[in-house]
């Protein structure tokens, strides 16, 4: 079995500290570290995510899978960072009320952070407002919500809203982003920029400090 493989199955299992360790390993022979992220540790959150839809999997082994994950991209992260030029920018990111989803927001910003970008993490649950007064008092050129619920992603629609009455809808871009959005989504609320996913995410995030 290739350690890529092995990784793959190791998160599936939810084994933190082994796949720390594996993607460790794979890192010291060589592996770059985009290739573990797209070839063993997303792909096990996506067999979990088909298993926990279809029953076969329920939310404690979700929850370790998910340990696993976030040990495993924390091992990755200083080798994300890209080398040349770094941007410069502020932005905060959070995933929306009421979803607790943090995987993928944990990705973005750290792509994020990998282009130079100052990112302020709200975490999750953040209300619109909380979005709104943290771009004002730090000044940010991005707000950045991810929601991974088809039931909270019209909070996202709330984040514009409160961003036009707080009065920084001329100088303060809204990106949205998670599993249930899309362009057609992002245009109808009136929100700035929709990105697929977490490189794609920090690319926009770039385009959009620089203006
Ligand atoms: Co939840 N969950 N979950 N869950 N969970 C989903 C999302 C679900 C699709 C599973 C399913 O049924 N197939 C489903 C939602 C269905 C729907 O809304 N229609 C679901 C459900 C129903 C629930 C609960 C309601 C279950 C329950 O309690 N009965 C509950 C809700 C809790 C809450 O939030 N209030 C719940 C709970 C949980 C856990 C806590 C157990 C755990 C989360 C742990 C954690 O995050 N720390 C969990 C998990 C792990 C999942 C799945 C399996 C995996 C999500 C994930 O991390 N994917 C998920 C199934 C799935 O997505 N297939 C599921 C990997 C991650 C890298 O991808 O987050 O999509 P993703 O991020 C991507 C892109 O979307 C993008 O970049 C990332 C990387 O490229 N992206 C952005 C994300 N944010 C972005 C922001 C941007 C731009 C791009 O710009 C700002």
């Amino acid at each position: 079995m290739s350690i890529l493989q092995e990784i793959c199955e190791t998160l599936q299992k939810g084994r933190a500290k082994q796949v720390k360790e594996l993607v460790q390993k794979a890192l010291d022979e060589g592996v770059a570290a985009q290739e573990i992220l797209t070839d063993a540790l997303l792909p096990a959150m996506n067999v979990i995510g088909e298993k926990f839809k279809n029953n076969e999997i329920f939310v404690p082994e979700v929850l370790m899978a998910a340990r696993a994950m976030n040990m495993g991209t924390e091992v990755i992260k200083p080798h994300l960072a890209e080398s040349g030029v770094q941007a410069a920018g502020k932005v905060c990111i959070g995933t929306v009320q009421g979803d607790l989803h943090d995987i993928g927001k944990n990705l973005v910003r750290m792509m994020m952070e990998g282009k130079g970008l100052e990112v302020i993490d709200l975490g999750t649950d953040v209300p619109a407002e909380k979005f709104v007064s943290c771009a004002v008092e730090n000044d940010c050129q991005v707000i950045c919500c991810s929601a991974l619920l088809t039931t909270t992603m019209d909070v996202m629609a709330e984040v514009v809203r409160a961003a036009e009455a707080a009065g920084i809808r001329d100088r303060v871009k809204i990106m949205v982003g998670g599993a249930p959005i899309t362009e057609e989504f992002c245009r109808s609320i009136g929100a700035d920029c929709y990105a697929a996913d977490a490189a794609g995410a920090a690319d926009a995030a770039v385009a959009l400090c620089k203006g």
